[in-house]
């Protein structure tokens, strides 16, 4: 074998699934042939949030094929931003990445974004899409979104909620602790912070494909009340607590 063959030495992925029975089985074997060829030593944890199909009972079979396999599990749902603190608090090797679990995106295009963080020495190689497959209303309602978190905090990224990144672990143990759990305000709160602490975050485009099986739940009413809150709560906190 060619040990320089690996892009990187020790990476953790993670997963954030909800109901996704019938994509992630697929996603993780994607990944773990990528996996196989780009780190020297990885890990990857499936952070299952209170699903109810059968996703518990297929993570808990994947996880007994590969040692490098582990399974986090809410009961009950917590929600998206939770599943993403589950993954970037108990992952365990010096860099971090993580995409959807619904092949939407390709996983071995981190190829890339290790190749952008050589290339940068980033902190945070963040994606944005090239071409998001989602209906308008929803591609309007980011731009939105993203253009509330750059009046409120002065953040200008080409996509605020992109879920693909590669992060330095060392931002997580060093930024303040992520508050966000139901919403999609997450992604803002990591990259608010980690910019106030003054690390360097690059973009990169990715692909994204249409969801064929299940189902999305950020539209949810609950989910989007739920982000505003949270950008309020940290806008709030940054502004007019000490
Ligand atoms: N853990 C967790 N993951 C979720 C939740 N909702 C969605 N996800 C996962 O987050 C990823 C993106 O969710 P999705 O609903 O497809 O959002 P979209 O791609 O923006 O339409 C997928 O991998 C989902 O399985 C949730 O409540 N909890
Ligand atoms: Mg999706």
């Amino acid at each position: 074998m060619n040990p320089n063959k690996y892009q990187i030495d020790k990476l953790s992925v993670f997963f954030p699934c909800y109901n996704e029975e019938k994509n992630i089985t697929t996603t993780v074997n994607k990944a773990v042939k990528v996996l196989e060829n780009t780190a020297k030593e990885w890990e990857i944890l499936l952070i299952d949030d209170g699903s109810k199909d059968n996703t518990p009972q297929i993570l808990k079979k994947i996880s007994q094929t590969n040692k490098n396999i582990t399974v986090i599990t809410h009961n009950p749902n917590r929600g998206y931003g939770a599943a993403l603190k589950s993954g970037l608090y108990n992952a365990k090797y010096p860099w971090i990445t993580f995409t959807d679990s619904d092949g939407q995106f390709d996983f071995s295009e981190i190829k890339k974004l290790i190749k952008k963080q050589k290339a940068t020495q980033a902190d945070l190689v963040i994606g944005f899409y090239k071409g998001r497959k989602v209906a308008l209303y929803r591609i309007l309602g980011s731009k939105l979104w993203q253009f509330a978190v750059f009046f409120l905090f002065g953040l200008r990224v080409k996509d605020i909620d992109c879920g693909f990144k590669l992060i330095r672990k060392k931002v997580i143990d060093e930024i303040p602790k992520l508050e966000s759990e139901r919403g999609p305000f997450i992604s803002s709160e990591l990259l608010i912070k980690a910019k106030k602490s003054g690390f360097k975050i690059v973009e990169i485009g990715v692909s994204h494909f249409s969801r064929t099986e299940g189902e999305a739940t950020g539209t949810k009413l609950n989910v989007i009340i739920a982000g505003f809150k949270d950008l309020i709560r940290l806008w709030y906190k940054t502004n007019f607590s000490k």
